[in-house]
């Protein structure tokens, strides 16, 4: 364990506390946070404090000293964690993956920029020009990333409002060749509503700013934090190097422009007529859309039906004009970000005579997802992310918690069993078929004659009255919230906009207005515009079961990989450098499971092996067992070379594995190891060169 630092900064890991308690585990987090020590293990979990200051502890010079170390070499750090999933991946061609979790405004986005910096800068050596040019787009990805996916929010000047996940992929030389991103639900409802004090994406401040177009949002454009205008020209440059074409840049900025027009176009009444009161706004959205300004009226105003073989004009009134306004600017927004992401990805793929050539390909995952949030109005979008935290949890105890616990049954090892809250029972809540939340949502939506919120909320009511996890609207405030039980804190929803935002539809005429553009990166975002609207049945998945789908998706890839895990903690809501709130933190210390954590970790065992694969690494240590051993198993072979050692103490014998505790003794065989292999080489040095 990291014992070299000095203890004026607490306990590096936290498995060395004195006692396991949560006074303890407080008193060392904070006297850590308050030396300036942000990170901390529990084994090799890294716990992050956000610092809310910039810190010396990310240039070259700490870089160098990471490289290729053990975990336990250096003071705890990102960079120790994104070596040793790297080392795992390149020595035993495995795939990892470093899962970032904690809450909204934590650090998880930064965590995951260090992480990506550390790997591009220890890797190609050899500075391949290819290698280079992957690297940098990588890098390059976030920055566009964040300009269309990130806010100010309440919770952070920079929130992710969409999930990331990102694979880099390695030829066998452990250099990156290529990547490829997973984004999850984006926030899209936030271009046409915001809280109060938060702003809608980065992406059109910036073009408001570089283009002196500030009356479209008047009150809180500017954000000291942000500067819109040097963040427009990186955003612009990035896309260039990533090799985006001046046609697609413009459609981007074009499409960012229309959003930002539909949002004041007004409708009213004239007789039975329904209108659009400022007309000159549509010949500005012809112009950006490069279509005809009398499609781009008839597409507000109108809705193509088919009933049986007719195909009618039906009128909208102003509230369903108003409505598909909306819709078009959120949907153009989403497909946009989804383009980007597309666009993105066909460029870092790995190139398939890469892959063939190098016949080897491994990959280290990145998880950045946003983290669990309670705002003062919870709707649709927090409750997908906050059952997003809660899959994660679950996977979390899954891989951390139970399957430590149940090897340790499995070899017969003598162990406790330490308690620990199991939050499958939440997950079951929201996603198990018929009796979830989402079910109920989608059956809500499916509901004959009407649909409404409330049809939802009933459903919910019937189904649920009872769960421990559930509240309904009956013992709360407002009667159109329910409320969850969330493994991170008690959450009440406001139903309003459940099914409107999970049915998710946008009129068919919108599709074919742009499908109909003569821009061909438009055009090309939209290909079932094509459809005409006969053709047009089936009913397309709801953004519940597409969100739940995703995620479950997502998990399973999680659990195919060896997982890191990065757990932060946001130490006060008012972003201080030295501000950390007792209460605050330890709520986060408590839902995150960090207790428990300690306590398995401690009870458990830092190094484990089969007894053939830890035979043919440490034999050459003990003359019983170089170069053969005679005794009637592996097992007892290990027994005689740990007890030659005089490690028996911090070791137990499984019915197939050896388990040592503390990594220490591991280091310690290993430096027998390499001595003995200096004298083997030296020895066979001397009968080459016929010196015996
Ligand atoms: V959300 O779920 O996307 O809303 P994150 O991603 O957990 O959230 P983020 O990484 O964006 O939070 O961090 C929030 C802010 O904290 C950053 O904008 C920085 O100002 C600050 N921060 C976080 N980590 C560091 C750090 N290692 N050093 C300095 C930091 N500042
Ligand atoms: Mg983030």
């Amino acid at each position: 364990m990291a014992e070299h630092e000095s203890l004026e900064f607490g306990k590096a890991d936290f498995v060395l506390l004195d006692t396991v308690s949560m006074e303890e585990f407080m008193a060392n987090l904070k006297l850590r946070f308050e030396k300036g020590r942000i990170y901390s293990y529990i084994g090799e979990v890294v716990v992050s404090v956000n610092p809310y200051r910039a810190m010396n502890i990310y240039g070259r010079d700490t870089i160098e000293q990471y490289k290729g170390r053990e975990l336990y070499e250096r003071p705890p750090h990102l960079f120790a964690i994104a070596d040793a999933a790297y080392k795992a991946m390149k020595r035993r061609n495995k795939d990892t993956c470093i899962v970032i979790s904690g809450e909204s405004g934590a650090g998880k986005t930064e965590a995951s920029k260090y992480i990506m910096q550390y790997i591009a800068a220890i890797t190609n050596p050899n500075q391949r020009a290819e290698v280079e040019r992957v690297k940098n787009m990588l890098l390059k990805s976030n920055c566009v990333l964040e300009a269309f996916g990130n806010a100010k929010t309440n919770r952070n000047d920079n929130s992710s409002r969409f999930g990331k996940y990102m694979d880099i992929n390695f030829d066998f030389k452990g250099d990156p060749i290529g990547g490829h991103i997973n984004n999850y639900l984006l926030e899209k409802s936030r271009v046409i509503f915001q809280q109060e004090g938060e702003r809608s994406f980065h992406s059109f401040y910036q073009v408001n700013v570089y283009l002196h177009l500030c009356h479209f949002h008047s009150s809180i454009c500017l954000v000291t934090s942000i500067n819109d205008n040097a963040d427009f020209k990186a955003v612009a440059d990035a896309m260039k190097v990533i090799g985006f074409t001046g046609d697609e840049i413009q459609t981007v900025y074009k499409i960012l422009a229309t959003i930002l027009h539909l949002g004041n176009l007004t409708f009213g009444v004239d007789g039975d007529v329904t209108l659009i009161e400022n007309t000159k706004q549509v010949s500005v959205i012809r112009d950006l859309l490069s279509t005809k300004e009398e499609n781009v009226e008839k597409a507000l105003l109108y809705r193509t039906v088919a009933t049986g073989r007719d195909v009618i004009e039906k009128q909208h009134t102003t509230q369903e004009a108003s409505y598909g306004r909306d819709a078009l600017a959120k949907a153009m927004y989403e497909r946009l970000f989804c383009w980007i992401v597309g666009r993105i990805n066909d460029i870092i793929e790995v190139k398939n005579y890469d892959a063939r050539i190098h016949g080897k390909n491994t990959v280290i995952g990145v998880l950045d997802i946003y983290g669990f949030e309670i705002f003062q109005n919870n709707s649709f979008e927090q409750f997908c992310i906050n059952y997003c935290n809660e899959k994660l949890q679950q996977l979390f105890i899954q891989l951390v918690l139970k399957q430590e616990q149940e090897e340790y049954q499995r070899e017969g090892i003598p162990w406790k069993h330490i308690d620990y809250f199991n939050n499958q029972i939440i997950v079951d809540l929201v996603e198990q078929q018929h009796k979830g939340i989402f079910s109920i949502l989608d059956e809500a939506c499916m509901n004959v004659g009407k649909v409404t919120d409330e049809v939802f909320l009933q459903g919910l009511d019937v189904k649920l009255a009872k769960h421990a996890h559930f509240s309904s609207r009956k013992s709360l405030e407002f009667d159109r919230d329910f409320r969850i039980r969330h493994y991170a804190g008690d959450v009440a929803y406001s139903v309003v906009g459940f099914i409107d935002k999970n049915k998710d539809t946008l009129f068919q005429d919108f599709k074919r207005l742009l499908y109909n553009s003569s821009n061909p990166v438009l055009k090309g975002m939209w290909p079932e515009g094509k459809l005409r609207i006969t053709e047009v049945t089936k009913r397309p998945l709801t953004a519940a079961t597409l969100f739940k789908n995703s995620m479950i998706l997502l998990v399973e890839n999680l659990a195919s990989k060896e997982p890191y895990y990065v757990r932060c903690i946001k130490p006060n809501d008012v972003k201080s450098p030295l501000l950390f709130e007792h209460e605050r933190c330890r709520h986060q210390v408590e839902y995150l499971g960090l207790l428990e954590n300690v306590r398995v970790r401690r009870a458990g065992f830092a190094y484990r092996q089969t007894y053939p694969r830890f035979l043919q690494r440490y034999k050459m240590i003990s003359e019983f067992t170089w170069p053969n051993h005679d005794l009637p198993s592996d097992k007892e072979a290990v027994k005689k070379l740990l007890q030659g050692c005089r490690f028996d103490h911090d070791v137990a014998y499984g019915k197939t594995k050896v388990f040592i505790r503390t990594p220490r003794t591991l280091f310690s065989l290993e430096e027998q190891r390499a001595e003995m292999v200096q004298r083997i080489i030296l020895f066979l040095q001397k009968v080459w060169r016929g010196a015996l």
